[in-house]
């Protein structure tokens, strides 16, 4: 930072107050994570300054030995972790890797089946408002209504009754297991394709704490930033059968020039992963999201499907008669971030909704463990049942504080 605090401090004091920002608040982001240090070097490298268009050994452009070492330790940590016969690590983000994986398995006009947004799915998987809903044709399916569960047999119905091209299954806001073996079955039966989006729960696959997608799917897409615990940017997985197509669907049909200083830390991140303190990292994240998730149950609050299996959990807020935006809105008065999230069948708007998404993997990171999360899931409560009392906020706020100043940001100061 010495540099740019004198070269552009304007910058520099937005980086400063951020860093500020993420060290004294209580972020449960599902989506969000801490880097360590040694993914932040990466980043911050020379490597950001090399074009590179292509793959290692047949690039576009000359002086890319180096790069082309990085590239390839990214993908051979990725087969190796997650156990797959090929690699993409180029995705500039999740979404350039679900387009990809379309544009090898799909042609415009083509049904899909994907998950609900606001069941848990994703923008990218058939939202209206994303390319993915407009260059194809959306085929929903859910939870059931009443154990907020996936309906396997109703997407076996609705499969049978389509036969869409493909299926994909994955989610961002879904706290259960996903049967892979068993989409994988719904798929052969209606002759469809197999994509698995699996970027929230990567690490816990990486570390054996899910079942793997790798073994069922055609198509694995994923990002590297969510439990994962790596740079922001996207990587894909699949058979043999796809790679040469996979690689032409990234660059050049979805991308250009690849990001090299973010497929360096790519590679750093999957060293990481095969790390055994990564797997005792992501039981502590299984373990933080059960304890809050059942202190937020003892508090009276309701979690959607009655708790977790992974990650993240949600929570309807219509018992207390507030939307999601107010609690996102007093929570983060109260130095607690985390987001407005639809729960399955919202009457709600998705600017409104009527849950909120909490999740672990950042505040793991920082060591938060039992003691933390069942005093985190009390501020919670004293937040949402006291929306609009300023008094209360300021009160969480200051303890916040004090709990977060033990608890330095990774990548900060390790
Ligand atoms: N936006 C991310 C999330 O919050 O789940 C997914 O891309």
């Amino acid at each position: 930072m010495g540099v740019l605090e004198h070269s552009d401090p304007e910058l520099w004091q937005v980086i400063s107050r951020e860093q500020r920002r993420q060290q004294d608040t209580i972020g449960l982001i599902a989506a969000e994570n801490h880097a360590s240090r040694a993914v932040l070097e990466a980043m911050a490298s020379v490597l950001t300054d090399k074009y590179a268009e292509g793959y290692p050994q047949h690039r576009y452009y000359g002086g890319c030995s180096e790069v082309d070492v990085a590239e390839e330790l990214a993908r051979e940590r990725a087969k190796r972790l997650f156990h797959a016969e090929y690699a993409n690590v180029q995705p500039h983000s999740g979404t350039q890797a679900n387009m990809a994986a379309y544009f090898v398995l799909l042609q415009p006009g083509s049904g899909f089946m994907a998950m609900k947004l606001d069941h848990g799915g994703h923008l990218t998987h058939g939202s209206l408002v994303s390319f993915s809903g407009k260059l194809y044709r959306f085929i929903p399916y859910g939870v059931d209504r009443e154990t907020e569960l996936l309906d396997y047999d109703e997407v076996e119905r609705i499969a049978r009754e389509h036969r869409p091209k493909l299926i994909l299954a994955g989610a961002s806001a879904y706290s259960r297991v996903i049967d892979f073996e068993r989409f994988r079955h719904i798929a052969d039966l209606v002759g469809a394709r197999l994509l698995v989006d699996m970027a929230h729960i990567a690490g816990l696959v990486a570390a054996g704490m899910h079942p793997s997608p790798v073994p069922h799917a055609d198509i694995v897409s994923s990002t590297t930033h969510k439990t994962l615990r790596g740079p922001r940017g996207g990587f894909l997985l699949s058979t043999a059968e796809f790679a040469s197509r996979l690689d032409d669907a990234v660059c050049p049909e979805a991308q250009g020039g690849p990001l090299m200083h973010i497929i360096a830390a790519k590679a750093v991140c999957f060293g990481e992963a095969m790390k055994p303190e990564f797997v005792s990292y992501q039981q502590a994240v299984l373990d933080n999201a059960r304890l809050l998730a059942s202190e937020l149950q003892r508090g009276g609050l309701r979690v959607v499907s009655g708790g977790t299996d992974n990650h993240l959990l949600l929570v309807d807020l219509r018992d207390l008669g507030i939307t999601g935006k107010a609690a996102e809105e007093a929570l983060e008065a109260a130095g607690i971030v985390a987001n407005r999230n639809a729960i399955p069948f919202d009457p709600r708007p998705p600017r409104v909704t009527s849950g909120i998404r909490f999740g672990t993997p950042a505040v793991t990171s920082r060591g938060f463990g039992p003691d933390e999360m069942t005093r985190i899931a009390q501020l919670i409560i004293k937040v949402v049942t006291n929306i609009g009392d300023d008094k209360t906020y300021k009160e969480v706020r200051q303890e916040v504080e004090d709990l977060c100043s033990r608890f330095p940001v990774p990548g900060l100061s390790d």
